[in-house]
């Protein structure tokens, strides 16, 4: 794999890296705010002192730290794969450009030596799972990849609950960052308690540091709320979500088309304001991954 000059740079010099995923640009978000929203949280991220790898798959060539040329390409391309820990290999292989989910980024950005990774929401369980058994990758990787994710909970599509009992069989720390229930992307809070939290940037890092002494290889989920301001009215977007997952049947849209297809249709129900919250919870995340990093880097 090829990684940047700067972050090889920070990661010899024990600088703070945060890892960035780009399923998020060429599936999860519309151009050209894709690639506005991808260099501003780059920017984010370096004025808080740290720096950013936004990783990909360029002709089959893994990219540690791509330029604002390739975030710009990952944007506007057609046909860019969705890569998952499955099809990783694949991808490689037939010299294919992929977009990395959360899952596929742990495994990248894990290889490349990053300790942290903000993105948005991470795959989960999804509804109706007990039938049709739909259990993103995501959350089997968290459960074996040493990676900090900063998120702001899982996507608000999914089945929350399941998603939690799902985390904590697979052994996951799932902390609450200055919040007492689980964030759920959209909206600040569910119904759900989250049973730890971290109020500073410091105890998050050493959590970190605490599972690599232990030589533990799991992941640890930082879930961070979406400011207020942007956030949604948590009843209102499950009506709008149903409303979407009852589309995706109808047009019997399944598997990794899903959670592309759902958040796309979201956009267009609620008139763009939800493009709005995802846009402001990834820079949120983008903060507070990157002073994660910092002080992990003391440590
Ligand atoms: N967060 C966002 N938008 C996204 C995603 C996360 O704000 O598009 C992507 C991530 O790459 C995540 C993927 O890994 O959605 C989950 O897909 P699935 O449910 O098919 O595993
Ligand atoms: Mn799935």
């Amino acid at each position: 794999m090829k990684i940047a000059k700067r972050v090889l740079e920070a990661l010899n010099n024990n600088e703070p890296v945060v890892a960035l995923e780009s399923t998020i640009i060429s599936h999860g978000m519309p151009y050209p705010q894709n690639v506005k929203v991808a260099l501003e949280v780059e920017k984010i991220i370096e004025d808080e002192g740290a720096v950013p790898a936004t990783i990909g798959i360029i002709d089959g060539e893994p990219i540690i730290g791509m330029s604002h040329e390739e975030i710009e390409e990952f944007g506007k391309r057609e046909g860019i794969l969705k890569v998952s820990r499955r099809d990783l290999g694949y991808v490689i292989a037939s010299k294919s450009w992929g977009a990395t989910t959360v899952a596929a980024t742990m495994i990248l950005a894990s290889k490349a030596g990053i300790k942290i990774f903000v993105t948005g929401g991470i795959g989960g369980v999804h509804r109706g799972a007990t039938s049709t058994f739909d259990i993103s990758a995501d959350l089997d990787e968290l459960s074996k990849t040493d990676m900090c994710v900063v998120c702001a909970g899982p996507k608000a599509i999914l089945d929350l609950d399941l998603t939690m009992e799902y985390l904590e069989t697979k052994g996951v720390l799932v902390l609450g960052y200055n919040c007492s229930s689980l964030p759920c992307f959209y909206s600040r809070s569910s119904n759900i308690p989250l049973e730890y939290h971290a109020e500073d940037p410091k105890f998050i890092a050493r959590i970190i540091k605490a599972q690599k002494d232990l030589s533990l290889s799991n992941g640890i989920l930082v879930t961070n709320p979406i400011p207020e301001q942007y956030s949604l009215d948590k009843d209102k977007m499950n009506i709008v979500i149903e409303a979407a997952i009852d589309k995706m049947n109808k047009l019997g849209i399944k598997g990794k088309e899903e959670t592309p297809f759902l958040l796309k249709e979201i956009v267009a129900i609620t008139k763009g304001e939800s493009l709005n919250a995802n846009i402001a919870l990834v820079k949120n995340n983008a903060h507070l991954g990157a002073k994660i990093a910092l002080e992990l880097t003391k440590l």
